[in-house]
């Protein structure tokens, strides 16, 4: 089984849904970006109420505040990881290299999980957590593809990415993540 993984993917994809599920039955760390910040919000924290008013227009933090949230929560000891909506553009993507050369834990997978625009804004819809209106699901998914997907091409680059069809129902969405994880 692969252990230093992440899943890249439109909001709405399936990326924190699929890592949760992962995390459960097996002893990987989720990292997920998006819910770090939303607990800081919570916790009405100085970083809280500076990414808040952001998060909710659905763009994205700062890559400075992003990265120290990373730097500060990825694993110290050997335990695997799943990292889910870090990094979201080039320079996020660089940074992380940075990070991992650092702490010596090298990225062994990429999963794109790839999914129709229509059915994602049904999804996020459905969810309708605070940052999912329509006007908020659009200004995210035009930054996912004007900063985001050009990651996709990145990975590939590097060997490490895998396509995953997202638009289907959630345990054989899942089955096909572990199979490309063996
Ligand atoms: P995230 O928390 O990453 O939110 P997201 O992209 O919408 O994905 P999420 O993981 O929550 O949803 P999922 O697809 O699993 O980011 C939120 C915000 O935080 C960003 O807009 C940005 O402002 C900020 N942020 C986060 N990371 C950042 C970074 N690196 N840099 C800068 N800013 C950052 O699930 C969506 C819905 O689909 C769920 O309701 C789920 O039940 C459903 N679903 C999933 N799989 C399904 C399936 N197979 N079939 C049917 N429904 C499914």
């Amino acid at each position: 089984m692969k252990k230093h993984l992440l899943f890249l993917g439109a909001p709405g994809a399936g990326k924190g849904t699929q890592a949760e599920l992962l995390c459960k039955n097996n002893s990987y760390l989720h990292l997920s970006t998006g819910e770090l910040l939303r607990k800081e919000i919570e916790m009405k924290s100085i970083l809280g109420r500076q990414v808040k008013d952001i998060i909710n227009r659905g763009e994205l933090v700062s890559d400075d505040l992003v990265l120290k949230i990373v730097r500060q929560n990825l694993a110290k000891d050997n335990q695997g990881w799943i990292l889910d909506g870090y990094p979201r553009n080039l320079s996020q993507a660089n940074s992380l290299n940075e990070v991992l050369v650092e702490i010596n834990q090298p990225l062994e997978l990429v999963l794109y999980l790839d999914i129709p625009e229509e059915v994602l804004i049904k999804r996020l819809l459905l969810r309708g957590r605070k940052d999912d209106t329509e006007d908020t699901i659009r200004t995210r998914v035009g930054i996912f593809k004007k900063t985001t997907e050009p990651l996709i091409q990145y990975y590939k680059d590097l060997s490490l990415l895998e396509y995953i069809d997202a638009d289907r129902d959630l345990k054989t969405v899942s089955s096909d993540i572990k199979r490309k994880m063996a």
